[in-house]
């Protein structure tokens, strides 16, 4: 039998390290006892769990949703909903794909308020649940495509992000949005360890230019599959913009800031050179640890038979959005 190995120069998708493992060297590096050890154990826990195939996992607690169905766009594949449900990036939850569909129960996402407030001439404040009971949601099926080099097509349900900004009145000053993510360790275990939440300075951040936020395609979801959103996919209002990395998607928002100045954003300050604040899917510019002219699709064969396909310039969304970023060196905005 022959047996190949790898160049180190060529990784494979084995070698495709996850956000936090950045992170995790640079706690166990610190030397912090017990960080590195609790650190350590989540993520095993996990694999064990795979591996004893246990159904460690509670059905998600969602409602169904008044909504209006989208047609599936040509060509693709929806990504299972008990994948979208149980393989997620939710650090507040812990760091393993697996965490947040099991730790995510903690979260009391009902009642649930979002203030809108900043450079606008009418702040508010949104109350989620009364949305989601009186209003008719918007369902859009988009491509979704981590920064790890993995991707899901998702039927979202939700309302245009522009469409609660305008109700605010931009003023002239508004220049970017700010987003932020619920703070309560309480709720959120990930919040409480630095270990389980990889590291992270709570809470989790976000931000967009304002003619990002303005774009059509940006989506504020509040359901996946016609229901409610389950814990783990950013109860109960998330943010969704198909045409960038993932991490732009921030969930279980609280505060939605219009600002002067470009907002800090978490993973860029985790890892300044690897993530940056416009985080545009694009196969030209790879990450500094691994390519991105590729994705796995994870469809019906889950993540072990992920397909592999050419990644899309804006995830496929170029015609939407090219022009917000014209005269740009997207090598240097990544
Ligand atoms: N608050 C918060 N939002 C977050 C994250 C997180 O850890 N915390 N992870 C991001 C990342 S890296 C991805 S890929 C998506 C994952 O969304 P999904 O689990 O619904 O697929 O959520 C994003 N939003
Ligand atoms: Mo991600």
């Amino acid at each position: 039998m022959l047996i190949k190995r790898r160049s180190p120069q060529h990784p494979t998708e084995r070698d495709v390290t996850p956000e936090s493992v950045y992170q995790d060297r640079r706690l166990i590096l610190k030397g912090l006892g017990l960080g590195a050890a609790t650190l350590a154990f989540p993520s095993q826990a996990g694999v064990l769990d795979l591996l004893r195939g246990e159904q460690a996992v509670a059905a998600p607690v969602t409602k169904p949703l008044i909504t209006k169905g989208a047609a599936l766009p040509e060509g693709v594949v929806l990504t299972p909903e008990d994948k979208a449900t149980s393989y997620n990036n939710f650090y507040e939850f812990g760091y393993d794909k697996s965490d947040p569909a099991k730790y995510g129960h903690t979260l009391k996402s009902e009642p649930w308020q979002v203030r809108i407030e900043g450079e606008v001439a009418k702040p508010f404040t949104l109350d989620v649940w009364d949305l989601i009971n009186k209003t008719e949601l918007e369902e859009r099926i988009y491509r979704f495509r981590c920064v790890e080099a993995w991707s899901m097509a998702l039927p979202w349900n939700g309302i245009s992000l522009a469409d609660l900004l305008r109700r605010a009145e931009p003023t002239s000053r508004a220049k970017f949005v700010a987003f932020e993510t619920l703070y309560d360790p309480e709720q959120m275990p990930g919040q409480a360890s630095r270990g389980l939440g990889g590291g992270i300075d709570y809470p989790y951040v976000e931000g967009l230019r304002i003619d990002e936020a303005m774009n059509p395609l940006a989506f504020l979801a509040m359901g996946l599959y016609g229901k409610t959103l389950p814990a783990q996919n950013g109860a109960p209002i998330r943010l969704v913009m198909p045409w960038k990395y993932g991490f732009k998607s921030i969930k279980s928002i609280v505060s939605i800031r219009l600002v002067e100045e470009m907002p800090p954003t978490t993973w860029n300050l985790l890892a300044p050179n690897e993530y940056g604040f416009y985080a545009n899917v694009n196969p030209q510019v790879d990450h500094p640890r691994w390519s991105q002219a590729s994705e796995r699709f994870i469809g019906e064969g889950g993540v072990f038979g992920a397909k592999r396909q050419p990644t899309l310039l804006f995830n496929g969304y170029a015609d939407e959005v090219a022009s917000l970023y014209q005269g740009m060196d997207l090598r240097k905005w990544y």
